[in-house]
């Protein structure tokens, strides 16, 4: 299988973020992919390309423009105003408070773009992200060839983006991007499938109410889980994308045998659904030893994923990364996902 890599994901290093009240070591830190990289040579699982730039406009078509313009310049904003390190949210527009006027302070306009502090915006996030979705659209395009089926290596990870907000590690997201660019190239349904621990709240919001993009997600109950506010399994879509929109939340540190059991349940709607394209957002902290997460899945597991994901034999298959924070495993749990699909 051919990879896109974004080698810019690296101008995205956060060395601490926000946790329980302290900076602490960051867990979305750029030898992640370090170690994806190193194991898919090591394992020769196929080229390793380079995305071109196809600018905003395919950012667009899923983000808000003025979100856009506040991420490509809030860096800089920060350091004018005196801002030392990174830069993170206080405040935030909840419930009562207006969201219709953008406010001229930074640290205002920061909470209307953002939903929580665990998301440091660093020098060169927007750089990193916006490459992340150009390695998107370049994997997109192997995976509407001839190949069928492509990886795209990138960070930060992007499914807990939305149209207008980041959160969760993400800026941009990816799969979003890359969906609607398969319907802008002429497809009429496509399926996002995220395995990730965590929901994929901004992915599943963008196209919550289209029947055109199927998101399935199995992932950690947002009763305990991050993002918490978003993930359940009454949530199904609305208006014509009502029954488009699939939740499989499972309790934290559930078997492996349950988390399959899901996956059935998940395929089996998408089987329906019959896509013409099948994103995986391919996140792996379901790792057993992933530190912020609870699932257990382990090597075999993955290859297994992998294998089944084939059999489910969607007609097109492009595979990108989101989570995953046991740095010097992920490599080999990608590989195992990856390897048991060509397999
Ligand atoms: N310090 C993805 O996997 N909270 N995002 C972590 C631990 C946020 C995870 C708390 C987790 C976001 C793409
Ligand atoms: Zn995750």
């Amino acid at each position: 299988m051919k990879t896109v890599y974004n080698e810019r994901h690296g101008q995205h290093a956060a060395t601490h973020e926000f946790f329980r009240g302290r900076l602490v070591p960051a867990f979305e830190v750029p030898a992640r992919a370090d170690y994806v990289l190193k194991a898919l040579q090591d394992a020769r699982l196929g080229e390793i390309l380079s995305p071109v730039d196809r600018g905003l406009a395919p950012l667009e078509r899923v983000h808000a423009p003025a979100y856009l313009r506040f991420l490509q310049g809030a860096f800089a904003e920060w350091r004018a105003l005196g801002g030392e390190g990174d830069a993170f949210p206080a405040v935030w527009p909840v419930r009562t408070l207006r969201t219709d006027v953008e406010p001229k302070s930074f640290a205002a306009r920061m909470g209307l773009y953002s939903m929580d502090s665990g998301t440091p915006l660093t020098a060169g996030s927007w750089d990193a992200a916006y490459w992340g979705a150009q390695a998107s659209l370049a994997g997109l395009d192997i995976a509407l060839g001839e190949e069928k089926t492509a990886y795209v290596l990138t960070r930060p990870p992007g499914h807990h983006a939305g149209a207008d907000f980041f959160g969760g590690y993400c800026f941009v997201n990816n799969a979003a991007v890359a969906a609607q660019a398969a319907l802008d190239a002429g497809l009429q349904k496509v399926a996002i499938l995220d395995v990730d621990y965590h929901h994929g709240n901004g992915t599943q919001a963008i196209f919550y109410e289209r029947a055109d993009v199927l998101y399935a997600s199995l992932h950690g109950d947002p009763q305990t889980e991050y993002p918490f506010f978003l993930g359940h399994a009454d949530e199904r879509g609305a208006g014509t994308g009502l029954g488009f929109n699939a939740n499989e939340p499972l309790p934290a540190g559930c078997s492996n045998e349950a988390w399959f059991a899901a996956l059935e349940r998940l395929l089996a709607r998408l089987a329906d659904y019959a896509p013409e394209l099948l994103i995986v957002s391919l996140g792996v902290d379901t790792y057993g030893g992933d530190p912020i997460s609870h699932f257990k899945l382990d090597r075999p597991e993955f290859a297994a994923l992998g294998r089944r994901l084939a059999a489910f034999g969607a007609p097109r298959t492009l595979f990108l990364q989101e989570g995953g924070y046991a740095t010097e495993a992920i490599g080999l749990n990608v590989v195992a996902v990856l390897q048991g699909f060509e397999s």
